[in-house]
């Protein structure tokens, strides 16, 4: 009964210290390429021009050397939130395979230095670079750093989320915007839209822009049907600014409601991904991908919930849904969305069954609505200045 009482009760109590990350990690530290960024250019323009020349001859001493480095390389890769749970674990993932760099995109520098070494990433695969994706500002002056850092971009990570389920009235982004879908689907959707060149210019074995959605915004299944339930409605509150002043910090125009805005900012990530798949697939051919990972109850994630809550969440879904996994296992399942070759397919929502073998999930109704996706596209370009 407490249990289901503190799964289903919203509180006047929020809490605001932290939820511990445990994370215990294999350490298995592969070869590590120690070439600057500025080398991998150098090659990789290089590999381009002999490639462009001899495309019908046998390949010369040269370029055998140049694929040969070029396959060498090691991919660079953005995740976004990396100081804490699901993006920790996936940083950590990439970064002990020896063939990633990682750059960690995060709000706290200090907390993500710290959360790299702690799960003892080797410092050669990570660079921690400062991202505020509640500030639009700092999303542009971010891309540009990166692009000044002269590093290649081959996989784009969007992770990083606020989840405010016992907040009683709404707070905001620098620019105004209602925080939950502020940071998770505005946020992202600007560093997305900013660095989809850079993307493009990748020549690495693969390319691909990822963005971390979630069963609990998909209504057609159990989880997505605990109230209150995910609804763009017809994007009212969005079109209008999402400010609560002139128009409701809501994206159906509804009362504030924060665990909804969540869930709504979740359907956001989840369109938002199949959006770019329908725009830029076939011309650049880049992955674009989302993902629910499995229930990782430990995160930080659920940090403004009530302490019982967050007592029970992971027994519940451990042994009584059967949906939990561990952050170390999240994190293997989004690495293998960035890296491996048998997930390239794009405009895929991947789920994994209990057995941890991956699969093509369906979306929901609301979350598959091509309409509506060129919609929120379309009202989210005005919102971040891109339009
Ligand atoms: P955590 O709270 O552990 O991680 C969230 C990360 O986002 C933290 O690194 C946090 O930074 C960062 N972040 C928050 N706000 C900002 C901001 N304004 N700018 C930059 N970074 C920010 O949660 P999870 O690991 O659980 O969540 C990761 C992703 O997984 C989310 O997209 C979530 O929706 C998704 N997910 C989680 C599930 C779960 O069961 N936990 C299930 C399904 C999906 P800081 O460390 O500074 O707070
Ligand atoms: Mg849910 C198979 C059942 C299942 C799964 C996989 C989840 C995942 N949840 C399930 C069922 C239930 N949950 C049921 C039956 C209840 C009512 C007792 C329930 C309740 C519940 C609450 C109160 N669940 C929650 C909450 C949260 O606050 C979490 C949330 O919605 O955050 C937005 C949550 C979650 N349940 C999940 C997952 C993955 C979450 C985490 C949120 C997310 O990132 O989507």
């Amino acid at each position: 009964m407490a249990l289901r009482a503190a799964l289903s009760l919203p509180s006047a109590l929020s809490v605001h210290k932290e939820g511990k990350a445990s994370v215990s990690f294999r350490e298995s530290i592969h070869f590590v390429s120690t070439a600057t960024a500025k080398d991998c250019r150098k090659r990789d323009l290089s590999v381009g021009t002999i490639r462009a020349q001899t495309a019908t001859a046998a390949p010369s001493v040269d370029e055998a050397t140049s694929q040969q480095k070029k396959t060498l390389r090691k991919g660079t890769v953005i995740v976004t939130g990396a100081s804490s749970g699901l993006g920790l674990a996936t940083a950590k993932a990439l970064a002990d395979t020896g063939e990633w760099h990682v750059i960690m995109a995060c709000r706290n520098f200090l907390k993500a230095e710290k959360a790299a070494k702690s799960v003892g990433i080797v410092k050669e695969n990570y660079t921690v670079m400062h991202l505020d994706l509640a500030s639009l500002d700092s999303i542009r002056q971010f891309a540009d750093t990166f692009r000044r850092s002269g590093r290649p971009l081959d996989v784009l990570v969007c992770n990083a989320a606020v989840y405010l389920p016992t907040a009683k009235a709404p707070t905001f982004t620098a620019e105004g915007f209602e925080l939950s879908v502020g940071t998770n689907h505005l946020g992202h959707f600007l560093l997305a839209r900013l660095l989809l060149d850079d993307l493009k210019q990748s020549d690495f074995r693969t390319k691909r822009l990822i963005i971390v959605g979630s069963i609990t915004g998909n209504t057609n299944t159990l989880a997505g049907n605990v109230p209150p339930k995910a609804n763009l409605g017809d994007l009212r509150g969005l079109s209008g600014g999402l400010n609560g002043v002139n128009s409701s910090p809501m994206i159906d125009g509804g009362e504030f409601d924060g665990a909804k805005a969540y869930k709504d900012s979740k359907v956001c990530n989840m369109l938002t991904m199949q959006e770019f798949h329908r725009r830029y697939h076939e011309e650049t051919g880049i992955t674009f991908a989302s993902l629910y990972p499995g229930c990782i109850a430990t995160t930080g994630l659920f940090r403004e919930h009530i302490p019982l809550f967050r007592l029970l969440f992971p027994p519940f879904q451990k042994y009584i849904t059967k949906g939990y996994v561990s952050e170390e296992e999240a994190g293997k399942r989004l690495a293998q969305v960035v890296s491996d070759p048998s997930l390239e397919k794009s405009g895929v929502y991947w789920s994994w069954n209990n057995n941890s073998s991956s699969f093509e999930n369906q979306l929901s109704k609301e979350a598959s609505d091509a309409e509506k996706a060129r919609k929120l596209w379309e009202v989210s370009e005005k919102l971040v200045g891109l339009a």
